[in-house]
């Protein structure tokens, strides 16, 4: 029922009703990005659950760490249990904690059934540990042919070689398996990788318990606590998946107490297809220092911040600025219901707060001069999600760009389409021909590019030389086949 609501919500979105009684349907649509799939069972109280922050990940030895894909039970709707596919078993996955000029190496084991690809999000990576989606790690015993992709079979295990030669920035890692990315991210295959630097150490911003990585997505859960989730490519969901329960870190609706002081949130939008447009109610300001890819040159104040799939927004609030004992909510507001509300913050006490958010924070790399520019159109066909018309084929490259230059790269759309590059990491230069929103500032890997919108980044080709690849971060999306791969040469 709900599906045939939003397929014609979404035909009438592609075919630009205008008027009627379809028109205003689009219209209160405007803004979705998905499809709403509700749970089956009574929905958790908010703001009970205490937030969690995912565990450190430990290395093997300097520069070394192991981490196992598995399914584990977890407890998220308090009273059930949830079966997840993490890696280490938790969901969100551990934290890696990378410094610029030190390497890691990541062996990433699978223990799941199906097979995987673990790309690192915002990384400055290798080709052959990019997670390129049919570079896969399979299962012990793994026979299946993955629909006649070809590509690269790991048994068990890979090693994952990152230089980590790039600034201080928040990323985050998931799994890139081609054609089921979305249902094994829902499942819970993503986790932190923060990376430090000494131009970050040399600043006064609030860490310790006072940095909080928050991972926000939506999820849906079956009568017995199980995710919910369509059939792999169900057309109903064409548009993407939204859940009714919003999870930070894992926990649904959570709660943190904090010290009456500022505190950095590094939040990630690591839904499926939800966007959200975050405000801190009763009021308040999100001071953002960083985007995707680092720190900003300058603090950029905001009342409210949209985030899009894959987008990362690394800001400082000050809780100083409410009495103690107040209830500060993140708050949602591009959805009604229950999707409305994030997660809460109660202000319990006063501390000593020796933080401050300079008005110089980096110096960012400065905007090169483009060689070229190229357009790729993201669009829906019949049966698939397109880029220049093309479902995605593996090692068939729309773009070959020279490494150590930057192109300007325009990206037009006729739906929600976060877009995302690997590798490349690129400036918003304009929005429909006029000047990126706020909330663009600073150096990006993953722009919010609304429908029928026209967006122009300058993006650096810097790092190494190989196959990448550039697609939409609405996961559904991307598995219908929204996705295409540029050999940088
Ligand atoms: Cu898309």
């Amino acid at each position: 029922m709900g599906g045939r609501m939003g397929r014609r919500a979404f035909l009438g979105v592609l075919g630009g009703v205008g008027a009627g009684v379809a028109g205003l349907a689009v219209a209160g649509r405007a803004e979705h990005s998905g499809q709403l799939l509700t749970s089956e069972l009574p929905l958790p109280k908010p703001f009970t659950v205490p937030l969690p922050v995912p565990a450190v990940a430990r290395p093997a030895s300097p520069g070394r760490y192991e981490v196992t894909q598995r399914p584990a039970r977890v407890e998220i709707v308090p009273g059930t249990t949830t079966e997840v596919w993490g890696y280490g078993g938790t969901f969100p996955g551990p934290t890696f904690e990378l410094r610029r000029g030190s390497p890691a190496t990541i062996t990433v084991r699978n223990e799941l059934t199906v097979p995987t690809s673990t790309h690192l999000h915002g990384g400055v990576t290798p080709p052959d540990s990019d997670g390129y989606p049919t570079d896969l790690v399979v299962p012990a015993g793994y026979t299946g042919h993955d629909h006649g992709h070809g590509g690269t079979h790991h048994p068990l295990v890979k090693d994952y070689r990152y230089p980590v030669e790039q600034r201080a920035a928040t990323l985050w890692y998931h799994d890139h398996r081609m054609d089921f990315t979305a249902p094994q991210v829902w499942r819970g295959l993503a986790g932190f990788a923060l990376v430090r630097d000494e131009e970050e150490d040399a600043l006064p911003l609030p860490g310790g318990e006072r940095e909080l990585p928050l991972m926000i997505c939506d999820r849906a859960f079956g009568a017995d606590g199980s995710f919910r989730y369509p059939a792999a490519h169900d057309p109903d969901y064409m548009e993407g998946v939204e859940g009714d329960v919003i999870l930070v870190n894992g926990a649904p609706w959570p709660v943190a107490e904090v010290s009456a002081t500022r505190h950095r949130l590094r939040l990630l939008n690591a839904s499926n297809a939800r966007r959200y447009r975050l405000r801190l109610a009763p009021g308040g300001r999100f001071t953002q220092i960083g985007g995707d890819a680092g720190l900003l040159s300058a603090p950029v104040a905001h009342d409210e911040i949209t985030i899009a799939p894959g987008e990362r927004f690394d800001v400082v609030v000050d809780f100083s600025a409410y009495p103690v004992g107040s209830a500060v909510t993140l708050v949602n507001t591009l959805a009604e219901g229950p999707a409305g509300n994030v997660m809460r913050f109660v202000v319990a006490r006063r501390a000593r707060d020796d933080s401050a958010v300079p008005s110089v924070l980096s110096r960012p790399p400065s905007r090169p001069t483009p060689v070229a520019t190229r357009r790729f159109d993201f669009r829906r066909s019949e049966t698939a999600w397109t880029i220049n018309g093309r479902p995605y084929s593996p090692g068939v490259p729309l773009a070959r760009p020279r490494l150590g230059t930057a192109e300007v790269w325009r990206f037009s759309s006729d739906f929600h389409h976060p877009v995302h590059v690997h590798l490349a990491h690129f400036l918003v230069l304009a929005r429909g021909g006029r000047s990126p929103s706020a909330t663009d500032a600073g150096w990006k890997d993953t722009v919010d590019v609304r429908p029928y919108e026209v967006v122009d980044v300058l993006a650096r080709f810097d790092g190494y030389r190989g196959r990448y690849m550039l697609h939409c971060h609405n996961l559904e999306h991307e598995d219908m086949a929204m996705m295409a791969d540029f050999d940088v040469i």
